[in-house]
């Protein structure tokens, strides 16, 4: 197939940079084999080819908010996916960088308690089909914000699990599969109207559904929140008793078996 043949000379040249201290190094495609990195150090890395996954290891000694900046170098349509994992292997935090705004830059904040957390990189499809392979490099800093207070812990993923929150504070959780539920819990001392104002950082098609539960599991009020209008942003109000309530958050489209 000599028409694919790319003409012309091609050139490189190989240097030892002596500072290596912020690269990534493999192999690191396991929990085992995960590389130990530093807090507020910017790494480099890449993803080798479609089966390459790299995984990043961070050990925290409080409980703390956990912000992940991701950048790719280039504008890359099929780009990078990245979890946050506990120790024990669930997804605290997860995204897909891709197009400008990976290259742009992102942060996802996680709280978490003190212990050993992996970040794991890997292509954002899942195909085999080295064409979808994300070129160049990508970039991350993990840095611990003494500012916990107002971001979700995993796991929330029942009433039993809810997170405490409080009122007047703004909250950022997020959905991070689809089967990721959060709940949330707070109590009310009076007959009251409660205003639940919900927004998403990004205008999603295929966006979130929240509930207002009644301890017993009632649901008070929900809502829909997806588009343009969710990243604006929308208040739910319900009448409320003294008590405790629930609010949980879903993704829309729930699959079923
Ligand atoms: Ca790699
Ligand atoms: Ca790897
Ligand atoms: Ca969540």
């Amino acid at each position: 197939m000599k028409v694919f043949l790319p003409d012309g000379a091609y050139f490189f040249t190989l240097t030892l940079v002596d500072d290596f201290s912020s690269v990534e190094f493999e192999l690191n495609d396991s929990v085992e084999a995960s590389q130990v990195v530093n807090f507020n150090t910017a790494y480099e890395g890449q993803l080798s080819g479609m089966s390459d996954v790299d995984y990043y290891k961070v050990t925290v000694d409080e409980t703390a908010k956990l912000a992940l900046v991701f950048q790719s170098e280039l504008s890359e349509g099929n780009g990078w996916q990245y979890e946050l994992l506990s120790e024990a292997g669930s997804v605290l935090g997860a995204s897909f960088c891709n197009f400008t705004d990976c290259q742009n830059g992102e942060t996802l904040s996680v709280g978490v308690q003190s212990g050993t957390y992996y970040l794991k990189v890997h292509p954002e499809t899942d195909s085999v089909n080295e064409s979808f392979l994300p070129d160049g490099a990508y970039f991350f800093t993990v840095t611990v914000v003494d500012d916990f207070s107002t971001v979700e812990f995993e796991p929330n993923n029942s009433a039993e699990a809810s997170q405490v929150v409080e009122f007047n504070t703004a909250y950022e959780g997020q959905l991070s599969s689809m089967s990721d539920v959060d709940y949330y819990t707070f109590a009310i001392d009076k007959t009251a109207k409660l205003a639940i104002s919900f927004q998403s950082e990004l205008r999603e098609g295929n966006g979130w559904q929240y509930e207002l539960l009644s301890e017993a599991g009632s649901v008070l009020g929900a809502s829909v929140c997806d588009f343009t209008d969710c990243e604006n942003g929308e208040t739910l109000s319900v009448g409320v008793q003294s008590g405790t309530y629930y609010l949980k958050s879903a993704s829309r489209i729930r699959f079923s078996k």
